[in-house]
């Protein structure tokens, strides 16, 4: 049986819970304790702080573990990275006061930058022959400048409304992570082979993101028009109707264009639409 750290509470817990459900993988979050035996799959679910999962990965404590890729590329530790997870994206970056007038990345040697990404900072700073002085703190590190601890900042960015609300500006963007599925390098074959399936399902459920399952009633003369509409559709399912002159188009739309093709599509006289979500897509 495999044995998966997550992250127990915070920015990764939500998504995390609702991957394992969608891959019909069940985890009673009333009863949660350290460690909880899953259903659906032979699986073992370990609630940990996000810092330790590397490690409980790197040890075997944990076969595989769910987490950002950020603290993979921190904490240095030999694991395997099987596949990103496409939720928890954010970016390191560098960021100082927004009344300084920035030079470029020289600007950052000799100063003093905040950061709980210090081994990330050194390897950038390293790579690109800049000598600063790195400040490891736990947390509130864009408070940093603003209380005279540190000329600038080194931290997670999403929407940047941290920095702004902070006097700060990102300058130089240095990682980009979202969570990642991760794995002990040294997994047996009989685990390599479920962390596969579990690969397997994560895979659909990802691809079928963001995509709808439209049907549609459609005069069977514009039905080339119609196809030629959807790009990537190799063979659309086209249904015969009692009507000679009708047929039932089905495709897969993106949803960041549903609206634009719907329309279009009722331009050419598609009628009956029926939009319906898509759990899973398997290729
Ligand atoms: O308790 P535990 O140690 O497990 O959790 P934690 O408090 O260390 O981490 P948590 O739950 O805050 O974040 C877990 C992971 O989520 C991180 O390691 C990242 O991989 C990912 N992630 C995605 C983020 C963000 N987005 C994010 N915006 N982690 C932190 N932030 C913080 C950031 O530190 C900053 O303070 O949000 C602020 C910036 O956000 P914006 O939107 O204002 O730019
Ligand atoms: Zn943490």
């Amino acid at each position: 049986m495999l044995r998966i750290a997550i992250q127990a509470k915070g920015r990764l817990n939500e998504d995390t819970m609702a991957l394992l459900a969608d891959a019909g993988i069940s985890v009673a979050a009333s009863k949660r304790k350290l460690v909880a035996r899953a259903g659906g799959f032979p699986l073992e679910v370990l609630y940990l702080r996000d810092d330790d999962i590397p490690q409980a990965v790197q040890m075997g404590v944990a076969d595989i573990g769910i987490v950002g890729l950020n603290e993979v590329a921190e904490k240095e530790m030999d694991v395997t990275t099987v596949m990103p997870l496409g939720f928890g994206a954010c970016r390191i970056s560098l960021a100082i006061p927004r009344d300084v007038n920035y030079t470029g990345l020289e600007w950052f040697a000799g100063r003093r930058i905040a950061t709980s990404y210090p081994r990330i900072l050194k390897r950038f700073f390293e790579k690109n022959h800049i000598q600063a002085d790195i400040h490891e703190i736990a947390g509130s590190v864009e408070i940093a400048p603003a209380v005279g601890m540190a000329d600038a900042i080194f931290d997670i960015v999403s929407s940047g409304g941290t920095l702004v609300q902070n006097g700060l500006v990102e300058v130089e963007k240095v990682f980009d992570s979202e969570a990642a599925l991760i794995a002990n390098p040294g997994l047996d074959a009989e685990k390599m082979a479920e962390v596969e399936k579990l690969k397997f399902r994560f895979t659909s459920i990802n691809n079928s993101r963001g995509m709808k399952y439209v049907l549609m009633n459609l005069p069977k003369d514009r039905l080339d028009e119609a196809v030629a509409l959807i790009p990537g559709m190799r063979s659309p399912t086209v249904l015969s109707l009692a009507d000679p002159g009708w047929c039932s188009l089905h495709v897969v739309i993106r949803e960041d264009e549903l609206w634009e093709k719907i329309e279009q599509l009722k331009a050419l006289g598609a009628e009956g639409i029926l939009v319906l979500a898509l759990e899973n897509m398997i290729r």
